[in-house]
């Protein structure tokens, strides 16, 4: 990927989107002053799975609003690749200005996003990534997940690398950039250590999934437990009600970190029943609505935006969770 604009928190991306539509000139939209033109998006989202996802598409929501200069079709494909490619296909057919695209999975996209591109409509992924071309997508905005996983796994390495700890681990979806890179990430920061695997599989980001597959854990294994890696906030929630029912206490008997940074997730972490997690900023809308413009408008944008992101023990979701915004 080309130069990568690494985004200081939220404010900067805020400051960068309100900055860009105010002196946008030429840029289409009615926010952007200058040409009026409408702009017509087709947001193709995963679904509904996790807290994280509603606080996302809140955000696309807002900010492709028609005071904004949108007119936006949105699509929730509930989690399923071919709905969610047979909604960026409808998008084509119908001919809109631009596609924003949260890709479910990384595999699968290049004859979509290459009709796409015959259609001369320009495709902006946010969040997830394609394995696909890059000459197939105008940009990206999203996260660094495996510097999220490799955050997870030093807090891990940090506090138990150095007596032996069985863990086990709750994956999101299987294929999905988030799931791979977060694993990644992670295995790579607890290597050489004391922390022994003792079974992963996937949860598929939801709370329902999550709760399962913890009861399974928690049947086959019972006590040995000592920590748990949960790839979202949704799936470490539902693994709580499993571990409970098991007559065990979380963030006790068995440790737990996590990734999103809800509101849920970080109000179990001031509550003492998770450890550690860190945050994936699904408040994306701003900037992808920047780059929109601008692509839509001929300018030139960045091959690819990160959002970054911070991490929360117990005592700062405390001190946190009063300003929190999602
Ligand atoms: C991460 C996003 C993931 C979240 C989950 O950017 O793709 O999908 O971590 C969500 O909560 O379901």
């Amino acid at each position: 990927m080309k130069a990568k604009k690494i985004l200081a928190g939220l404010a900067l991306v805020g400051a960068i989107a309100l900055t860009t539509a105010g002196c946008a000139g030429g840029g289409s939209g009615a926010g952007g002053g200058g040409n009026d033109k409408v702009i017509t998006v087709g947001f193709a989202q995963t679904g509904s799975e996790s807290g994280w996802r509603s606080a996302n598409t809140e955000s696309m929501k807002e900010a492709f609003s028609e005071a904004n200069g949108f007119n936006l079709i949105f699509n929730a494909a509930d989690n399923k690749p071919e709905a969610q490619i047979a909604a960026v296909r409808s998008f084509i057919n119908q001919g809109v200005d631009a596609i924003v695209l949260a890709p479910i999975v990384t595999d699968g996209w290049d004859d979509v996003l290459k009709e796409a591109k015959d259609a001369n409509i320009p495709v902006i992924l946010e969040d997830r990534t394609v394995s696909a071309s890059e000459d197939l997508y105008a940009s990206w905005v999203g996260l660094d997940f495996k510097k999220e996983g490799e955050t997870a796994g030093t807090w891990v390495a940090d506090n138990f690398g150095k007596t032996p700890t069985n863990l086990v681990v709750l994956e999101g979806t299987t294929g999905s950039s988030a799931a791979t890179d977060r694993a990644t990430g992670f295995d790579d920061a607890i290597k050489g250590t004391d922390v022994k695997l003792l079974d992963s599989q996937t949860g598929n980001f939801t709370r329902a999934e999550g709760k399962t597959v913890m009861e399974g854990f928690l049947q086959k294994y019972g006590s040995q437990i000592n920590l748990l890696f949960a790839h979202n906030d949704d799936m470490g929630l539902g693994a709580l009600d499993a571990i409970k029912a098991a007559g065990l206490k979380p963030g006790t008997d068995i440790k737990i970190v996590t990734i999103d940074a809800v509101k849920d997730g970080m109000t179990a972490l001031a509550d003492g029943e998770f450890n550690y997690i860190v945050e994936c900023n699904p408040l994306l809308g701003d900037k992808v609505a920047e780059v929109v413009k601008k692509v839509v408008a001929g300018e030139s944008v960045d091959k690819s935006y990160i959002v970054e992101d911070q991490a929360f023990d117990q005592e700062q979701a405390k001190a946190a969770l009063p300003d929190r915004k999602y």
